[in-house]
């Protein structure tokens, strides 16, 4: 697989998952409002990323991506909720998200805080509650997919990063202070479409806790870069606002060991990563090529 290959494989993705969102985010009761925020945060943007490594990792085992997709959607929407939360005005406080106005620059911040609060729940349920998918994957899968999903997210994972994040603004801190940061925050979060891909597939419990180091290695790659994004980017490209972190005085690994150390670092990571990846013993040349795409991307 190449480069080019791999953007392909995101457009195929974001394609697949678009269209299953399309169909299955219509309500009867729900406010048209709320629909229309929530169908604004998700649908038609972001890279699908974590739909894309759920998909690599269990067409390793050979499970189709169809079968999949009701989860890949709520990975998805999950993923939009944390992105509309972070950009609210007590958060990270960002207009732009995916090139365009954030949700609640376009809807107003109460609609930032429901609409992200539907996307979470509606996103749980978009796959407990389809009609095929417990069937298909099995209950037993199912439940395991929720507890990596919800571990992922709570307070050891995303909740309790970004607690840290926004707690470390301004502050002095230190390299293992950092990571702990991307451990949880953005890490954990990437981690688990990998692992429940591995579940889906039925992967050997040694499979699965080496996809597990993978995951939170490809994780750290993901948020170094984009950190140095925030530095080296143009918003334009990024389709948010960049040098946000340097004005907010953010966490990162660039302001304790500098732009040209964190590079070091990342390239680094990504060769561990890459190391861990091999010793699975399985040809997974997708999951290598996101990889590869982490370190490179330009947004
Ligand atoms: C209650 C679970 C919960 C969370 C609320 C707001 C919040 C706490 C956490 C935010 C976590 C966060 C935004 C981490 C950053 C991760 C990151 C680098 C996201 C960007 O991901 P991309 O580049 O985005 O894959 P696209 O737009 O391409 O989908």
């Amino acid at each position: 697989m190449t480069t080019t290959d791999i953007i392909e494989y995101f457009k195929e993705n974001s394609e697949l998952v678009d269209h299953f969102l399309e169909e299955k985010l219509v309500f009867s009761e729900s406010p048209t409002l709320l629909t229309n925020a929530l169908r604004y945060g998700v649908i038609g943007g972001g890279k699908k990323l974590r739909a894309s490594l759920l998909f690599a990792t269990a067409e390793g085992y050979g499970v189709s991506r169809q079968d999949l997709l009701p989860l890949a959607a709520g990975i998805e929407m999950i993923h939009s909720f944390s992105l509309v939360h972070d950009d609210l005005p007590s958060m990270d406080n960002d207009d732009f998200r995916r090139g365009k106005h954030s949700l609640h620059k376009a809807y107003g911040e109460a609609m930032g805080i429901l609409a992200g609060d539907a996307l979470l729940v509606e996103g749980l349920k978009i796959f407990v509650s389809d009609p095929f998918f417990p069937t298909t994957l099995g209950s037993r899968k199912t439940v395991r997919f929720l507890d990596v999903l919800l571990g992922s997210l709570g307070a050891e994972g995303m909740v309790g990063g970004q607690v840290l994040d926004v707690e470390s603004e301004g502050k002095s801190v230190t390299m293992e202070d950092v990571y702990r940061i991307y451990r949880m925050k953005t890490a954990r979060f990437i981690q688990a479409p990998i692992l429940c891909g591995a579940i889906a597939g039925g992967a050997p419990e040694e499979e699965q806790e080496k996809f597990r180091t993978f995951g939170i290695l490809l994780g750290e790659c993901f948020q170094m870069k984009d950190d140095i994004l925030d530095v080296t980017g143009e918003s334009r490209t990024l389709g948010k606002t960049a040098g946000k972190d340097f004005e907010q005085e953010k966490a990162t690994l660039i302001k304790v060991v500098g732009l040209d150390e964190s590079l070091r670092l990342m390239n680094e990571t990504f060769v561990q990563a890459e190391s861990v990846l091999q010793s699975i013993g399985r040809p997974f040349s997708v999951l290598d090529e996101i990889a590869r795409f982490a370190i490179s991307r330009d947004h």
